[in-house]
């Protein structure tokens, strides 16, 4: 059997995502994600216009030749447009041989490690009372584990909380269509302040702590907005609180950065989701400076080469915390869901539904209950995309915001 068919999807049922279609020779579908926030034409150019052309007639079960096929092969190598492009390709694979053996996924991983994956969800408020709010509601229906951010005295929007009404379920999709005088569309701006954040941020957990007791895992992503030493000084002050984890603490492509934090502080580390490959993690993995591996299935080259990474930190006691926001769409999510369930390693998965539109267009056969997902027993990823339902969703531009401190300059989001 070979490739016959490879098409690419773009739709925007709510927020906008790229789906890589192969069909072989014998009719056999498979589904790949392959979404960029913001810049999600690029990958969908990448695969349509260069890998498409070079993929129909290869053998289907070549997984891992067709890998280092595409990753060598192009030369050039790594780069979230590339990473993500042949992630797509990867899980497609992967989805036709599950559904040739009639068989989960999962279950050509290795088989089950556990019954299902933890999860953590967002909760935020403009204000302590609204996050505990928030908290309290997610509580009820059974999370063992929340991400919490709030907004900072004197400062406006900022990443990672969001405007909704106290008390009702966090819908957060930072990327926003903000179009200029001639109609153009350009990222929204937002301004930040580190030492105002440094000062109230311990009081939010201290609060946190003193409402919801020690049980709750509490994580916290700073989204790379600090230097070495301040990033130390957070991550000592959180200490009291017992964090999950702390995520992004400093900008992501500095490893060395994380040795300063570490050599201050216990708190748990988790960095990643903006990585692209294995090599990204070998100083943090090797010197264990992390705790937690954030990389998507989705924009880490796939299934393949997010498991090597994943059995590289296995070795050193690190675990996986993937990436599961919004714009990972659910054949990304599955392929999340099918590795977590396989590896031992398995740490948590981060988990935002998604909406009604998105879930007409992509058909799951995953579960979730009180805080607990499992990947369902379908064959293959267990997704299917309606390409009818795709279609009523055009592309729409929309962009993450850019931060800058309150004289201008420009600075991580
Ligand atoms: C997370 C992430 C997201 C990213 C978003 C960008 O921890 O879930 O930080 O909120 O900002 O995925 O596209
Ligand atoms: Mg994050």
């Amino acid at each position: 059997m070979s490739i016959e068919q490879i098409s690419v999807n773009v739709t925007s049922p709510g927020r906008n995502f790229v789906t890589l279609k192969i069909v072989t020779s014998d009719g056999i579908v498979g589904w790949g994600d392959a979404t960029l926030n913001g810049r999600e034409l690029s990958v969908a150019s990448y695969l349509r216009d260069h890998l498409a052309p070079m993929l129909v007639g290869r053998d289907e079960e070549r997984i891992e030749d067709t890998w280092q096929y595409l990753y060598r092969g192009a030369y050039w190598r790594r780069g979230p447009v590339t990473m993500s492009a042949i992630a797509a390709v990867d899980m497609a694979l992967w989805d036709i041989k599950a559904k040739r053996a009639g068989v989960p996924l999962y279950q050509l991983l290795g088989g089950a490690s556990r019954d299902s994956l933890r999860t953590y969800y967002h909760a935020s408020g403009t204000d302590i009372a609204a996050l505990k709010d928030t908290v309290t509601g997610l509580v009820e229906e059974g999370f063992t584990a929340v991400r919490v951010q709030t907004g900072v005295p004197g400062l406006g929007q900022i990443y990672g909380v969001s405007s909704n009404t106290p008390g009702t379920k966090y819908n957060y999709e930072p990327a926003k269509r903000a179009a200029d005088g001639s109609g153009a569309v350009r990222p929204s701006e937002e301004i930040w302040d580190t030492p105002a954040y440094l000062a109230h941020v311990p009081g939010v957990f201290e609060e946190l702590r003193g409402e919801f007791g020690t049980g709750l895992r509490l994580l916290h992503d700073a989204h790379h907005r600090m230097s070495p030493i301040e990033a130390a000084r957070l991550a000592k002050s959180l200490e009291p609180y017992g964090l999950f984890w702390l995520e992004d603490v400093t900008p992501a492509e500095d490893q060395t950065a994380l040795r300063t934090v570490r050599q201050h502080s216990t708190t748990p580390l988790a960095i990643g989701e903006i990585f692209n490959s294995v090599h990204d993690y070998q100083t943090l993995i090797t010197e264990r400076l992390i705790d937690y591996v954030r990389s998507a299935v989705t924009h880490t080259g796939g299934i393949t080469a997010t498991r090597k990474l994943l059995d590289f930190a296995a070795i050193y006691g690190i675990r996986s915390g993937m990436h599961g926001p919004t714009d990972i769409s659910p054949v990304g999510m599955a392929a999340a869901m099918h590795l977590g369930l396989a590896i031992h390693n398995f740490g948590i998965q981060e988990y935002m539904p998604h909406n009604d539109d998105t879930l007409d267009v992509f058909r799951t056969s995953y579960r979730f209950e009180r805080g607990f997902l499992h990947p369902g027993d379908a064959p293959g990823l267990g997704v299917e995309l309606d390409e009818e339902a795709a279609a009523r969703f055009d592309y729409t531009a929309a962009y993450l915001p850019v931060n800058r401190l309150i004289d201008g300059t420009v600075h991580d989001w």
